[in-house]
C-alpha cells in the first residue's frame, strides 16, 4: 500500500479513545520516541522536558529539567507493567548520566502506575535505594520544540510532504498515531502495522 494522504488520516481516526499516558526519561529523547512508539497498543508519543522545577523550559536552556518522552498507550493492550520492563531493557538501572539532562527516569501520573512501579521492582529483585534511576511523581511535562517530535521522521520528505498534503502541521504530525509508527519505521524498529510496513522506500512519482 501506497502513502497516502487518506491512508493517514482514516489510521488517525481509527485509533483507540480511551488511552493512559506514561512518562519516562531514558536519555536523549529522540531514541525511546521511536522505541516505543514501535509497540502494538502505543497510539501517540510526545517528548518533552520534565523533572525539573523551571518554569517554561526549551532546548536551550533546559535549566534542571531532563529530556523525557511521552507516550499515550491502550490500556487493553499494553499494561504499564509492560512499558516498565521496555523501559528496564533500554537502560542499565545501576548507571546514572551525571548530565541532568539526560538521567534515567520513571514518572508514575496515577496511584495504580505507582502501585504497578513498587511491584515491578519487587517482582524483579530491584530496590528503590539501590537502583540509580530516579523514581517520580510527575509534576508537569513541558512540551519540547516541533524539531525534535518524530525526530527521525524529520527531514523524510516521501513522509513528510504526505502530511503536508493532508493539511497536517507541525503540532498535528506531533500528536499523529500514524506519525508514531512511521518515526518508529524509519529508526528501523518492527512496527506491526500494514500500511507502515509497506513504507519502505519512497513512492515513485
Ligand atoms: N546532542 C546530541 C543529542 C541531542 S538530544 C536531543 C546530538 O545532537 O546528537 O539531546
Amino acid at each position: 500500500m501506497m502513502l497516502t494522504p487518506t491512508v493517514i488520516t482514516e489510521f488517525d481516526k481509527q485509533v483507540p479513545e480511551d488511552t493512559e499516558t506514561a512518562t519516562f526519561g531514558l536519555g536523549c529523547f529522540w531514541g525511546p520516541d521511536a522505541i516505543f512508539g514501535a509497540l502494538d497498543g502505543v497510539v501517540r508519543t510526545r517528548v518533552g522536558y520534565a523533572g525539573g522545577t523551571k518554569p517554561d523550559p526549551s532546548y536551550e536552556v533546559l535549566g534542571d529539567h531532563t529530556e523525557v518522552i511521552q507516550f499515550e498507550y491502550d490500556p487493553e493492550q499494553l499494561s504499564f507493567d509492560e512499558l516498565l520492563e521496555r523501559a528496564f531493557t533500554e537502560h542499565n538501572p545501576y548507571q546514572q548520566s551525571g548530565k541532568r539532562q539526560y538521567q534515567n527516569i520513571l514518572f508514575t501520573e496515577t496511584a495504580e502506575q505507582y502501585e504497578q512501579l513498587l511491584s515491578y521492582l519487587d517482582e524483579n529483585e530491584f530496590s528503590r535505594e539501590t537502583i540509580n534511576t530516579r523514581l517520580e511523581e510527575l509534576d508537569q511535562f513541558h512540551v519540547a520544540e516541533d524539531y525534535h517530535q518524530k525526530f527521525n521522521l524529520r527531514g523524510k520528505r516521501w513522509i513528510t510532504d504526505v502530511f503536508a498534503e493532508a493539511d497536517y502541521d507541525d503540532g498535528a504530525i506531533r500528536e499523529s498515531p500514524a506519525a508514531a509508527k512511521l518515526n518508529a519505521h524509519v529508526a528501523g524498529h518492527d512496527v506491526s502495522i500494514p500500511f507502515v510496513k509497506s513504507t519502505y522506500e519512497p513512492r515513485s512519482e
